[in-house]
Parts: C-alpha cells; structure tokens; sequence
C-alpha cells in the first residue's frame, strides 16, 4: 500500500468515526496521523522494512502505528470493517456536501434512513428533509444548491490529490526497462486545478508488451483496464483511472503535444497544418502530396518532416514552442504568431506571502514559527493575517486583541532578526453591508489588510457584489482575499459580478488573490486572465494555516501561469521596499 492509500483509509475511519459520535480524542489521533502522513517524503512500507519507529513520526502513536502495520500486512483495517458495520460508508459522501456535517449525516440517516446522496436529494424533494427539526425549507434549498455542486465536481480529483500518484508513477515507470523517457501529459501538464484522469507517455523503441505489463503491475494498481502493445490503462485505490502509451522516440514529441491537449488548441494546431499541407497527429508531422487534403491521408501516408519533439510539431507551423498552460485555444496561437507571448511568473519569483494564520485564530503555529518557516523558504517578507471577530468560531480577533497581537509581532520580529520582515496584517471580515470587520483606526495602523467574505454566501448577484464594491472602495482594503468563495468539490462561488468587483480593484488600486489552496485556487484562471488584461495587481498567497501550508505555493503560481500572469504584476513578487512604499502609499 502507498502512503496516500493509508492515509485514505485511516481518513475515511476518522469521518466515519465523527459521524458516529465517536470521542474527539480518538477521532484527531487518526486525523493527526493523516496529516504526518501526507506530509512524509518516504513510504511508510520502507520505514517499517527498514524497522523504524512508527510512534517516533509526530501524531502517530501506538494506535496507528498498529493501524498501519495491519494495512501494510493485510490491505485492511479491521477498526473501519467494525465501524461500517454501523454506519454506511456512503454517509462519508453526504459531510462532504457544504452545510452538512457529521451531525446533520447522522440525523438523516437516523430518523429517515438517508444513506446516500441521492437520498437526500429525494428526502429534500418529497418534503421529508424539510420537515426534520433543525433542517427546514431554507437549509435544504442550500443543500439542494450543494448537490448540484457536487455533482459537477464528481469524477474529477484536486491537483493536490493527484500529485502524490504522478511521482510514484514517474518513479515506476522509469524503472521500466528499455524506456528512456517518462511524462505526463493532458490536464495534469497543462496545470489544470482538477485532473480527470492521467496521461502517462513513455518513450520505447520496440513492441511495447513488456512496457505495458510492468505499468499494469503497478502497486496502487486496483484494476487493469486494459494492456496491450502500445497502451494500457489501470484504476488506483482512490478510482483514478491512468492511461499509458508507448511511444517510439521519432514520434515522442508529437504524442506529447497531441496528448498534452488541450483538444481546442490540438484542432486549431492541426489546421494551420493543413493550410501548409501537413497532417499532424499524435505520431507526427507528414508531408501530404500536393492536391490531396491531409485530413483523408490514412496514418500510414505521408513523408515524415517533424515530431522528434514539441519544438518541431510548433515550428512546422511556424510557431515558437507555447508553454503547456496556455493551450486552451484562448488566444495562445495568436499571441504566437504575434510573438507577443507571456514570460509566465515562477515560484522563484515571489519574495513573500501575505495571507497567513497564527495561534491566535486557526492557525496551528506560532507566529515566530510561522515567520521563520517562511525565512527558510527564502522569503524576504510575510504577514501573519488572523481573523476579525466576526469570524467567532476560531476566536476572530478584537480591536484589543489585534493591538495585543502586535506587542507579539514585534517580539518574533526581535527574535528573527533581518531574516524576514514580519508585517502587521489582519484578514478582516466583509460584513453583510459591505462594511469591515475593523474600526478605520486600527485598519490605519495594520501594515497589511486582507478583506474576504466569510458568511452570507447565499446572498443574491447584485446584493453580494454590491457588498463586494462596498469593501473595496473603503479606503482600508489592500488585498482582496478569495474573491468569489469557491470550494473546488464542496461550493461553488457565490453569486457575483466578477468584471465590476475586478474593475473597482483596478480603479481603488485594490490586489486580487489567488488564494493557492489547492481546494480554493480563487481567483480561477479566467478570471486571472481578466486581472491580467484590466491591469489589476494580483498576489498570490497561501492562506496557510500551518508551516506545512506555505508549500502550498506552487498551486498558486500554477494558477497564475494559466491565467497568463507575469511576474511584475504580481505584487509580492516586489522587494520589500517597493511593497511597502505601495502598502504605505495607501495609508
Ligand atoms: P481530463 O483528463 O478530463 O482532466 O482532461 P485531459 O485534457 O487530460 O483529457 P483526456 O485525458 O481526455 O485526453 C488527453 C489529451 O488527449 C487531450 O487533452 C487532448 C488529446 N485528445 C483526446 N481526445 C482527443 C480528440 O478527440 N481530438 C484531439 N485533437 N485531441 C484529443
Ligand atoms: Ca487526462
Ligand atoms: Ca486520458
Ligand atoms: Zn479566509
């Protein structure tokens, strides 16, 4: 079992545990390994070959260490096999719909013998859910709105959970042998925030049969789909399905720009081959003969002129090589041609991170920790961001508690030295008017201030934006944080006029996020490319709430990239005299 498939497992327990009301102790002992787990860089199969100490890796104890000692040997856990045996597993899919909990879970499952999704969808119809006390007409019109979110999202996985899977795949299938090249291509390598399924290629001069078959005997490998000469596919524990081609190296870089996609730029490419004469397709670029049209030459017809690689398939076009996140057909061939594409923004770029939590809100570390985690990532600033008050669930911050906040500022600033520049920020609430979540003079007085929408997400378009445009022309705002409050799988944005709120930020001089939590990415990457066109400043921030987190980054920076970003218009990619003359500029 990999790593990610044990920590599905003791997740799964963990959420079925919550729903059935099991000790909260017990339940964050499972959650606490998860989290060790998700962020370990060795397989725990290794670990315990090599007889380490399970209980020594932070939040594993002796409970789970047991628990994944039994999953290595067996593939099972008896603690879940006891605990479906009272609650059905499918209840785990109802918690993940926004707005309900475990409780809620078990309560429908309880009194009216809910299990699934679907259920409640016709609990809701048929008038039994509204009924049920604490529920009512208006939570479940919400819930309603929920599964239709969810139904959207159903099938395809968040980057973040991806990951994990394309290393060990990569990792595979270069042991191959005979192969001499390994990548991905489709969604995964055009950056996109969630993946169908992947597109694995592997260069392989040869009958590729014995390429296939060590793909297929893959360990996460939970089905073979299919396996023959030149492709296979298999499905991963978590239902991820992977597609395999062998590729003989002449063709290696047609397949790979045939596969990356997306099909909209792939359709567009391949005309403009016609209009020269030239078929191309996932084996290559071919000369046609005169008089007969490219599209009717069978895969055999032909002179072979390119498809060595991807610079080769683009110059037969007469085309410099386009980065794989731009292949959208969303104007990327024209800027081509025009030789006016973008220098797209990397991570190396950024010199900070404006949006973070602490101790004193929902963060997990302290603010020193938090300073000097973001100095080890190179960083030359940083903004501890805790809630306001509004947010009373994680203890948002007072007027009071914010000035007390600083005196701590100040502390971990003495102990860190010049590493980083600490800045005072706060992430304050936009509340239902439109009005912030802070008196003016302790706005005044935080170096950074980061304004989001936190509750009433159901409200109507023009009431939201209007609340939106309320907070932005305040005066106090710098960054607008996770503008349209998507959850990736769970919610979808709420309802808002995303052009007036981008130009109101271009006009107050206001930044837009790209919140980089892979469950967020907001803004998305079209409207990224709006920010982009209009000239608003955007920053690209964690929102982290442990040190772990701040990688997080990278999900951010990819987000950007589609969205054509380059990196000057990025406010923290500015050294930290720039953004503070910007930030007190404003003040
Ligand atoms: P996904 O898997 O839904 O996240 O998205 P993709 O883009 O990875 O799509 P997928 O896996 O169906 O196919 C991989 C690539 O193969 C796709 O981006 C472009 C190429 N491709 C697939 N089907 C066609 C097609 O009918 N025509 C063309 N031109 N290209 C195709
Ligand atoms: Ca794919
Ligand atoms: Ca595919
Ligand atoms: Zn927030």
């Amino acid at each position: 079992m990999e790593n990610i498939d044990i920590a599905r497992t003791l997740r799964e327990t963990a959420d079925l545990l919550e729903i059935q009301g099991a000790n909260p102790f017990r339940i964050r002992a499972y959650r606490n390994a998860v989290r060790t787990i998700d962020g370990l860089t060795r397989s725990l199969q290794d670990l315990v070959a090599a007889g380490d100490d399970l209980t020594e890796l932070q939040g594993v104890g002796r409970e789970m260490d047991l628990h994944i000692r039994e999953l290595l040997q067996t593939g099972q856990l008896s603690t879940l096999n006891a605990v479906v045996e009272e609650v059905p597993r499918t209840l785990v899919e109802l918690t993940r719909l926004d707005g309900v909990g475990p409780k809620k879970a078990k309560k429908l499952y309880d009194e009216l013998g809910i299990e699934s999704v679907e259920g409640l969808q016709a609990g809701i119809e048929d008038g039994s859910v509204p009924r049920l006390k604490g529920f009512g007409a208006r939570s479940a019109e919400k819930m309603l709105r929920a599964i239709e979110d969810h139904r959207r999202q159903q099938g395809r996985f968040l980057r973040s959970e991806v990951e994990p899977y394309v290393e060990s795949l990569m990792a595979w299938m270069e042991k191959a042998p005979g192969v001499t090249r390994v990548e991905v291509a489709g969604s995964w390598r055009r950056r996109r925030e969630t993946i169908g399924d992947l597109d694995l290629l592997a260069a392989f001069d040869g009958d590729g049969t014995p390429v296939v078959e060590h793909f297929t005997a893959f360990d996460g490998a939970v089905r073979v789909e299919a396996s023959g000469s030149t492709k296979g596919n298999i499905v991963l524990r978590s239902g991820l399905s992977v597609d395999l081609r062998v590729i003989p190296e002449e063709s290696f870089g047609a397949a790979l720009h045939y596969f990356t996609g997306s099909k909209e730029h792939n359709v567009h490419i391949r005309t403009l081959g016609v209009k020269r004469g030239l078929r191309i397709n996932e084996w290559g670029v071919f000369e046609v003969p005169e008089g007969v049209d490219p599209d009717t030459v069978g895969k055999d017809g032909g002179r072979r002129v390119g498809g060595r690689t991807e610079e080769e398939v683009f110059a037969s076009v007469d085309l410099p090589w386009i980065a794989p996140e731009l292949r959208e057909d969303r104007g990327e061939i024209g800027a081509a041609r025009e030789s006016r594409l973008p220098t797209l923004i990397e991570e190396r770029d950024l010199r900070g991170d404006l949006h973070m939590h602490s101790t004193w809100t929902d963060g997990r570390d302290s603010i020193e920790a938090m300073a000097r985690a973001c100095a080890e990532r190179g960083y030359a600033y940083m903004a501890i961001t805790d809630h306001s008050k509004a947010v009373t669930m994680v203890g948002g911050l007072t007027p009071e508690r914010v000035r007390e906040q600083w005196v701590e500022v100040a502390e971990a600033q003495e102990a860190v030295g010049d590493s980083i520049r600490i800045l005072r920020g706060q992430e304050v609430d936009i509340l239902r008017d439109g009005s912030l979540d802070q008196p003016d003079d302790v706005l005044a007085e935080l170096d950074v201030v980061v304004a989001s929408v936190h509750s009433f997400m159901d409200m109507d378009r023009d009431a939201m934006t209007a609340r939106v445009l309320t907070a932005i022309r305040h005066g106090g705002v710098d960054i607008l944080g996770h503008p349209t409050g998507r959850l990736l799988g769970r919610r979808v944005a709420y309802a808002l006029d995303v052009e007036a709120v981008l130009e109101a930020c271009l006009e107050a001089d206001v930044a837009v996020e790209i919140n980089a939590n892979p469950r967020r990415l907001d803004l998305n990457d079209r409207h990224v490319a709006r920010a982009r066109e209009l000239g608003v400043k955007v920053v690209i921030n964690t929102d982290a709430h442990r040190i772990g987190n701040l990688d997080l980054m990278r999900f951010g920076v990819e987000q950007a990239r589609r969205g054509w970003l380059e990196a000057d218009q990025v406010l923290n990619t500015r050294p930290l005299d720039e953004l503070l003359e910007w930030l007190q500029g404003r003040r």
